[in-house]
């Protein structure tokens, strides 16, 4: 089932030999321009007209009414609410030791810096509602967002015919346990256009959105063009591309666990990648029997089996945990299994990877959901350079410059030195002007 690429031998440049599939968001960001265009220019009717067109529905109000989120809590399965409460707990709770503290650096007698972590203002966060509904992603993008201090909170997510034009409810109660309020019924490049340049009043005449500061969140093609397009009117955190699993293995792995694994995340979308990184052909037989049984019993049969059957899938031999190591590095997974004997000291030597998931009992659907890290990470190579959603993704560190002077007299011949080779006098005359004795 999944293609076969023997690296066994000297291969020097992994990278070209693996799978990935290359995705055009330029093209999307074309095909989307017009609509953050009349979103900007028109807001409210550009973006009911938006909706009707894309997701055929138009909402006569943006905003969700309070009452209607708090129907959608009040009406939660309670094991669904369990499950949720448990994964805010969890996620609460590695966050929050994400927390940084102000930091002041004496530099000389008199001169200091200080860091300031301060939070984002308003944030944005995108709930994608397509094949899947994900609550879950409300977590993920909330409880960073709240540790780091973030006071203005928004959430968007599309609108759902069979829920009355309003978001997925699941995604609406987890707003609720959550604190969240001010939920917009807006999704894909319209929905990003909005929270970037705000809306005037829709035709309820109350709900105007202001603008964010910075919009988080994973969405398909066209809110990663429109997040890419308005990148600089707003912050944004990273572009989401396909969802990514790779496992690294050896022979003690169990390959029915390894099978499922692979098909969990293949779940998401006809193009998420699943690579299985091996020295065992014993293993790779295996799994390809497995995954022959167990493919065809999933609900999701047949995007599972796209994406599996993808180009951006496949079996990649190596001839040893070392070589394998080199490739897992190269190909820089947005999630990375290591089910290998001694599986902690391997990860432990993992340059690339949005999170890594040790050992037998780690598997990614656990972090998905429940094991209190971010799910919200690097796709399609990012992970070389970017790191997952976390509380720093929402703080800026602002430095205060504080010399007396005593200490700004002490240095001022080494800046007026440094003005007058950049050929900037006047930044030299700006320190001369407090000490007319001073010269380079
Ligand atoms: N694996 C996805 C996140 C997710 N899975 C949400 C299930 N729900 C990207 O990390
Ligand atoms: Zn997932």
């Amino acid at each position: 089932m999944l293609t076969r690429i023997d690296l066994r031998g000297a291969v020097r440049d992994p990278r070209r030999l693996l799978p990935r599939a290359q995705l055009d968001v330029s093209v999307a960001v074309e095909r989307i321009r017009p609509v953050v265009e009349s979103v900007r220019d028109h807001g409210y009717p550009a973006i009911r007209a938006a909706s009707e067109r894309f997701d055929g529905v138009a909402p006569d109000q943006l905003r969700v009414p309070a009452e209607a989120i708090a129907e959608a809590e009040g009406t939660l399965d309670p094991q669904v609410r369990a499950a949720l409460l448990e994964s805010i707990a969890r996620a609460r709770t590695v966050h929050a030791d994400q927390r940084r503290t102000d930091h002041t650096t004496q530099v000389v007698p008199g001169g200091t810096v200080t860091e300031r972590w301060v939070p984002v203002g308003r944030v944005g966060l995108y709930v994608p509602g397509g094949l899947a509904m994900y609550p879950s992603t409300v977590v993920m993008n909330v409880v960073p967002a709240q540790a780091a201090g973030v006071e203005g909170l928004v959430v968007a997510s599309p609108p759902q015919q069979e829920n009355g034009g309003l978001p997925d409810a699941r995604v609406l109660a987890a707003c609720a346990l959550l604190g969240v309020d001010e939920v917009y019924a807006v999704g894909g490049a319209q929905a990003v256009a909005m929270l970037a340049y705000g809306s005037d009043t829709d035709a309820d005449g109350r709900s105007r959105c202001a603008p964010v500061d910075m919009i988080t969140g994973p969405g398909n093609i066209w809110v990663t063009a429109a997040k890419r397009l308005l990148r600089g009117t707003v912050g944004i955190d990273a572009e989401a591309g396909p969802t990514e699993i790779a496992i690294l293995a050896d022979e003690t792995a169990d390959p029915a666990h390894v099978a499922a694994d692979l098909i969990s995340q293949a779940e998401h979308d006809p193009l998420a990648a699943s690579v299985l990184v091996t020295p065992s052909t014993e293993l790779a037989d295996a799994v390809d029997r497995e995954l022959a049984r167990q493919v065809p019993a999933t609900k999701h049969a047949d995007r599972v089996g796209t994406a599996l059957g993808g180009e951006q899938s496949g079996v990649v031999l190596v001839d040893d945990l070392d070589a394998g190591l080199r490739v897992v590095d190269a190909y820089a997974a947005e999630h990375l299994e290591i089910q290998t004997r001694d599986a902690r000291q391997w990860a432990l030597r993992v340059r690339n990877a949005g999170a890594i998931f040790v050992g037998a009992w780690s598997p990614v659907s656990l972090g998905d959901y429940c094991a209190g890290s971010n799910h919200v990470l690097p796709t399609g190579g990012c992970a070389r350079h970017s790191s997952g959603l976390s509380v720093q993704s929402f703080l800026r560190g602002i430095h205060l410059v504080e010399y007396t002077e005593e200490a700004l007299r002490e240095v001022a011949p080494h800046v007026v030195t440094l003005a007058n080779v950049e050929n900037l006098p006047a930044h030299g005359q700006a320190v001369q002007a407090r000490f007319p004795e001073v010269s380079a």
